[in-house]
């Protein structure tokens, strides 16, 4: 048996899947037996109560006064390299590359070799900061000198080459749900609030910004609603929410459409729909159709970014390229009149998160990698 680990752990705490898959991963290692040690500046937000094998290491930003803008990157890597030290950490595997990546480096120079850096690439730290001519050559550098890449989509890593110009080797590592918690829940009661029983469920769910294309979710919804009575579910906050209430304000839709606001048991709300909608314009994988995926709801999205490995038209959704919100409600309408279809396709859904897209299986792929980079296969 391979001994335990020493591993950091860097993400975003409090947003987004990145700190999702980040802070769930860490969950499952401690839970194997390696010790984990969270450095951010807070508690990950999913971390929630005690864990054996998991520590937090807060990080705290020097406000002094000459100071325009509080160096957290500096901050983090002192706090990386510190807590490398003390610790004797074997592992950092940091989670989106600006500034973590780039603050690994320099807790490794602060550190020495022995100290392993492990980046994963989440998508918009290329597909949008990696355009960035102010960030470009730093995010290579740090991609360059990590131990290990690993990227959430087949799609993230040909942008990531193609876009920075990379020859190393990127690791494809999909991202995960843990089944114990993402299976379909009973969610008939709290489904009966917004809809009545002839009534279908369409669902949204992001951080509402402008990849999203929220406004396409109400475009689909609106040609859907025109064939067969249904209601649609926003969960989630985010900068485009006023702007898409005004649109269905316009549309006269404000009694078919229901904002739920950020909610923490996903799989039960996801569990209220019939169909999860994701038209986005950028999405390097798309942990939230996964999510539906494993609760057996099928997703109706866009041919964008890493969308395609996830959901397998006509298995487990269906896609349209992007903007065709009159393909994808037709594609809704089709699959709602067919309740044979319907139940088909659920059971392709929990047969794909199953076998594909378990904790376990990417859990053991990234263990894999931390043995490589440690020379201990
Ligand atoms: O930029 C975002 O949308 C947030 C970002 C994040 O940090 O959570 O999402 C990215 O990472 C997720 C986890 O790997 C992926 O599921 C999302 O598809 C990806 N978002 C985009 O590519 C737009």
């Amino acid at each position: 048996m391979e001994p335990f680990l020493k591993i950091g752990i860097t993400c975003y705490p409090s947003l987004g899947g990145s700190g999702v898959v980040a802070t769930e991963l860490g969950k499952l290692l401690a839970e194997k037996g390696h010790e984990v040690h969270f450095i951010s500046h807070s508690v990950p937000f999913r971390l929630g109560s005690f864990h054996k094998n998991i520590i937090y290491h807060e990080v705290e930003v020097s406000d002094y006064y000459v100071f325009r803008y509080p160096p957290y990157d500096l901050s983090l890597a002192t706090k990386m390299a510190q807590v490398a030290k003390a610790q004797n950490l074997d592992i950092l595997h940091v989670h989106y590359a600006v500034p973590h990546a780039v603050c690994a480096f320099l807790a490794k120079q602060m550190v020495g070799d022995n100290l392993k850096v492990v980046t994963t690439l989440h998508g918009t730290d290329i597909t949008v900061l990696a355009q960035d001519e102010s960030l470009k050559d730093l995010i290579r550098l740090a991609i360059n000198e990590s131990d290990a890449v690993t990227s959430v989509s087949r799609d993230l890593m040909r942008e990531t080459i193609e876009v920075l110009d990379i020859t190393r080797d990127i690791d494809l590592t999909y991202n995960f749900v843990d089944q114990r918690i993402y299976y379909p829940r009973n969610a008939q009661k709290c489904r009966e609030d917004f809809a009545k029983p002839d009534e279908k469920v369409l669902m949204h769910i992001s951080n509402f910004r402008p990849v999203k294309r929220v406004g396409d979710v109400v475009d689909i919804f609106s040609q859907v609603n025109e064939k067969i009575p249904s209601r649609l579910l926003f969960v989630g906050e985010g900068p485009d929410l006023p702007k898409i209430q005004w649109k269905i304000k316009e549309m006269g839709l404000e009694d078919k459409v229901h904002f739920l606001g950020k909610q923490d048991d996903i799989a039960h709300v996801i569990s209220m729909a019939d169909i999860l909608l994701l038209p986005s314009e950028k999405e390097s994988f798309g942990l939230v159709a996964l999510e539906a995926m494993a609760c057996g709801i099928p997703t109706v999205g866009s041919i964008a970014g890493g969308i395609p490995e996830l959901v397998s038209h006509g298995e487990t959704g269906f896609l349209a390229p992007i903007g065709d919100t009159r393909q994808m409600a037709d594609y809704c309408v089709s699959m709602l009149n067919n309740p044979k279809l319907m139940k088909v396709m659920k059971e392709a859904c929990l047969a794909r998160a199953r076998n594909d897209f378990s904790s376990g299986r990417i859990m053991s792929q990234y263990e894999s990698i931390y043995y490589r980079v440690l020379n201990r296969e």
